[in-house]
């Protein structure tokens, strides 16, 4: 926090008695850090599971979410959103969960930004 002395002007009583402390309170804010949670390719879950697992969790509508379970499963890996630090958390474990539900291999993981 910044602490500015300031002068009182044309102080009347002249004793200086009431020189102030003007305290800047503007709060040093920090913006929380996100991370990215990201789903991998596996050779076994079957696609419309990934489909429907980023239609359930990540709201995206049908089309996005082939197209993203596409780009994992010819790259390897994507990023599905960026969220603070217990969003995301939920996030994996709400995915983990459901894809071993469904004895799936599906991996789900999260990453600082
Ligand atoms: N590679 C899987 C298959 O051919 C499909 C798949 C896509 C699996 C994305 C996981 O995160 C994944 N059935």
């Amino acid at each position: 926090m910044r602490v500015d002395q300031i002068m009182m002007a044309d102080d009347p009583g002249g004793d200086d008695s009431d020189v102030g402390l003007a305290v800047e309170t503007r709060p040093k804010t920090k913006r929380p850090p996100l991370y990215k949670v990201m789903i991998l390719n596996d050779d076994y879950t079957p696609m419309e599971f990934v489909v429907m697992v980023l239609e359930r969790f990540f709201g995206m509508n049908h089309a996005q979410s082939f197209e993203l379970m596409l780009t994992v499963h010819k790259k390897g890996l994507a990023v599905v959103g960026v969220f603070s630090y217990e969003i995301a958390e939920t996030k994996v474990a709400q995915v983990m969960d459901f894809a071993q539900q469904h004895q799936h291999p599906l991996q789900c993981t999260m990453e600082k930004e």
